[in-house]
């Protein structure tokens, strides 16, 4: 087993920060020691086969994003990035694990949708990586299925309220899932969005003539998330069930959730960078078909209405508890070009696995959140909703060696012909400066990427079964 030490850095962790140096050995993080400490003159740190000087340095838990989709088929195509491509740009910015949606398609049965995700991924992750299981077709069968979901070490399921005749559950749907989300801790995780309203807007903007991408965030009015984020509330509320509300855009979903948590229910929630940086505004003044790389669901919101300060307000004050991408990447040329006429024909989503953590450290740059809160939504918090605590998401003894360290005097220059590993003819995320970098990654131990090189091996990455949300009462 290789010991490495990493020295001189400051450790952060979601409740506080300290000059440390943090021992591993072989995959596991064995000791966290005062600089100067009497254990640093034992054998063991003495033998220690690598020193790492993080001096100046931030040395904080890898990032753990708890919502991409690599490879999902979606809008007659599929996401670009697959699980080679898509861990390793996520190693390149700072996240260690993903957790990655498993799908069971209509009419298909829970546990062959999820052996297909297992196959895609098996041998190919940089990083390592779990699933949810999107449950698709609820019926008899699949909540039969759900029972066993928990030792698959699948601990959340996920349900859309959007997407009619692709993903979509109709209440009464709903209503089972929850409730055997409440008999069994299966974590329900909704896209909050009324679909079946949105199809009517879609319908009528197209008949109108406007079919450039900006319609997409028309047709999908904050009132469709409000709606339907107050509605699986209500039906948790009833039920029992714990839940977890996907990418949340509006300010008026943001306040849903806050009352619902203010009135003592277990209900969380999580927005994406998107939703804090970029804005409906900039998307209707992009050129030509540029504003189709910004099409996503939930969508972009009005800057004018105030939803992206908000946002980060929620997040200051916890009534949004992390941050994931919802990364879902597609190129411009062959994907996103599907919708040239017709916005409804885009494939939604954005590619952002590589920039979670230098996009959220600006919050920290600018005064908005803490560099605490910044480990907590971007580490901490998902490894606790997800069952993954102790083992993830801190730098403590026992947990394993997933660890980033980060330069807050480095820069980071987002571009597609700048530091750009996602599979993607673009970047969602062009023009963005970012004073901090990624400097080291270690995996379970293993540095993977080291000062603007990549190290690591396709395959190290290993699915991790998880436990019951650390967030159940
Ligand atoms: N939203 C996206 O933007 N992409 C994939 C699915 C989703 O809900
Ligand atoms: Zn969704
Ligand atoms: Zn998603
Ligand atoms: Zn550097």
């Amino acid at each position: 087993m290789t010991t490495t030490l990493i020295t001189g850095g400051t450790v952060v962790t979601a409740t506080g920060r300290s000059a440390a140096d943090v021992l591993v050995d072989g995959e596991v993080i064995v000791a966290v020691l005062a600089p100067g400490s009497t254990l640093l003159g034992s054998d063991l740190a003495r033998t220690v086969d690598t020193v790492i000087d993080a001096t100046g340095k931030y040395v904080i838990p890898g990032g753990i994003d708890a919502h991409t989709h690599m490879e999902l088929p979606f809008g007659g195509t599929a996401a670009s990035d697959t699980f080679e491509t898509g861990t390793r740009a996520a190693a390149w910015g700072g996240t260690t694990m993903i957790i990655d949606f498993a799908v069971q398609t209509y009419g298909q049965q829970v546990m062959d949708g999820l052996a297909t995700w297992h196959d895609k991924a098996r041998g190919n992750c940089a990083i390592d990586y779990g699933f949810h299981q999107i449950i698709g077709d609820v019926n008899a069968d699949s909540l039969k299925a759900m029972d066993g979901l928990v030792d698959e070490g699948i601990t959340s399921f996920k349900l859309f309220m959007a997407y009619p005749g692709v993903f979509y559950s109709d209440d009464a749907q709903i209503l089972r899932a929850m409730q055997t989300s409440a008999e069994t801790g299966l974590m329900t995780m909704m896209h909050a969005e009324n679909g079946p309203a949105i199809d009517v807007l879609v319908e009528q903007l197209l008949a109108q003539g406007k079919t450039d991408p900006y319609y997409h965030g028309i047709a999908r009015a904050w009132q469709m998330e409000e709606e339907a984020t107050h509605r699986a509330i209500m039906l948790a509320n009833l039920t029992g069930a714990p839940l977890y509300v996907v990418h949340v855009s509006a300010k008026q979903a943001v306040e849903q959730l806050a009352a619902a948590r203010d009135n003592g229910q277990n209900v969380f929630g999580e927005t994406c960078p998107q939703y804090l940086y970029l804005s409906l505004e900039e998307q209707l003044g992009a050129p030509g078909f540029e504003g189709a790389k910004w099409v996503c669901s939930t969508p972009l919101r009005s800057r004018a209405e105030g939803h992206q300060d908000h946002m980060w307000q929620s997040l200051r004050t916890n009534d949004i508890q992390m941050v994931s991408t919802d990364h879902c990447p597609f190129c411009m040329k062959d994907q996103k070009e599907l919708g040239l006429g017709d916005f409804s024909k885009i494939p939604n989503g954005i590619g952002s696995v590589e920039h979670r953590m230098d996009l959220m450290y600006q919050g920290v740059v600018t005064g908005q959140i803490t560099l605490e809160r910044w480990v907590e939504i971007t580490s901490t918090t998902p490894a606790r909703m997800f069952g993954l605590y102790g083992k993830k998401g801190v730098i403590a003894p026992g947990a394993d060696a997933d660890i980033v360290i980060y330069d807050p005097n480095g820069h980071t220059s987002i571009g597609y012909d700048k530091t750009h590993h996602m599979n993607m003819d673009h970047s969602a995320w062009e023009g963005f400066e970012i004073d901090g970098h990624v400097d080291t990654v270690m995996s379970r131990g293993t540095v993977v990427v080291d000062d603007n090189a990549y190290v690591g091996t396709k395959g190290h990455g290993q699915f991790v079964k998880r436990d019951l949300s650390q967030y159940l009462i």
